[in-house]
């Protein structure tokens, strides 16, 4: 074996040994975008904006929220508006309405109901921690389709939108939802984003 010949199958092998390919033709570029975006109902979520996630409602003490489940290939899919694992928090004052809207454009099934922080880290989440706060059927979930339901943020605490189908929350696929007695108005805070209130 002459010299060159050793280097270039020592190059091979340090290939081998990092990242587990020896190939000469290079393995096309990874597209993370195709994982979430394959057979994405791209209808249902047409025109919805970052304002939509957080909304004043019309009544007073009235916010809506839109949960688009899948909204970015991150985490899987297993996200809410591109948010997952507490990564986003809605804040909202204690005795306001929640009006959510929860939309699926994905063919994998997910939910949404909110629960006590700490059931994210259960495989199931059992009742919602508000009356009314759920979509029919969080265990079965849902794909491809859309959902509203509102529930009273009545009391003060830790909570999370939170999607109901088994292990998905242990998988991150919940965002932070605190009610508090001193919040004055409905906030978003997304990654390290200052807060921002409700839209109008
Ligand atoms: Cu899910």
């Amino acid at each position: 074996m002459n010299l060159f010949r050793c280097l270039r199958m020592a190059a091979c092998l340090g290939t081998l040994a990092g990242i587990g390919i020896c190939a000469q033709e290079k393995p096309p570029a990874h597209d993370a975008s195709a994982h979430g975006a394959s057979g994405l109902k791209k209808e249902l979520i047409e025109g919805i904006t970052e304002a939509d996630f957080l909304r004043m409602g019309e009544a007073p003490k009235t916010v809506k929220i839109t949960l688009v489940a899948a909204y970015t290939p991150a985490n899987y899919g297993m996200n809410f508006n591109g948010s997952f694992k507490g990564n986003a928090t809605y804040t909202i004052p204690t005795g306001w309405t929640v009006e959510v809207t929860f939309i699926n454009p994905s063919p994998v099934p997910h939910s949404v109901l909110v629960v006590e922080k700490e059931k994210t880290r259960k495989v199931q989440m059992g009742e919602p921690a508000f009356s009314g706060g759920s979509i029919p059927n969080p265990v079965q979930g849902m794909s491809l389709n859309k959902a509203s339901f509102k529930f009273t943020a009545g009391e003060a605490g830790d909570y999370a939108f939170c999607c109901g189908f088994p292990t998905h929350a242990l998988s991150g696929h919940w965002v932070a939802l605190n009610v508090r007695d001193d919040a004055k108005v409905p906030t978003l805070k997304v990654g390290d984003a200052p807060p921002r209130e409700a839209a109008k």
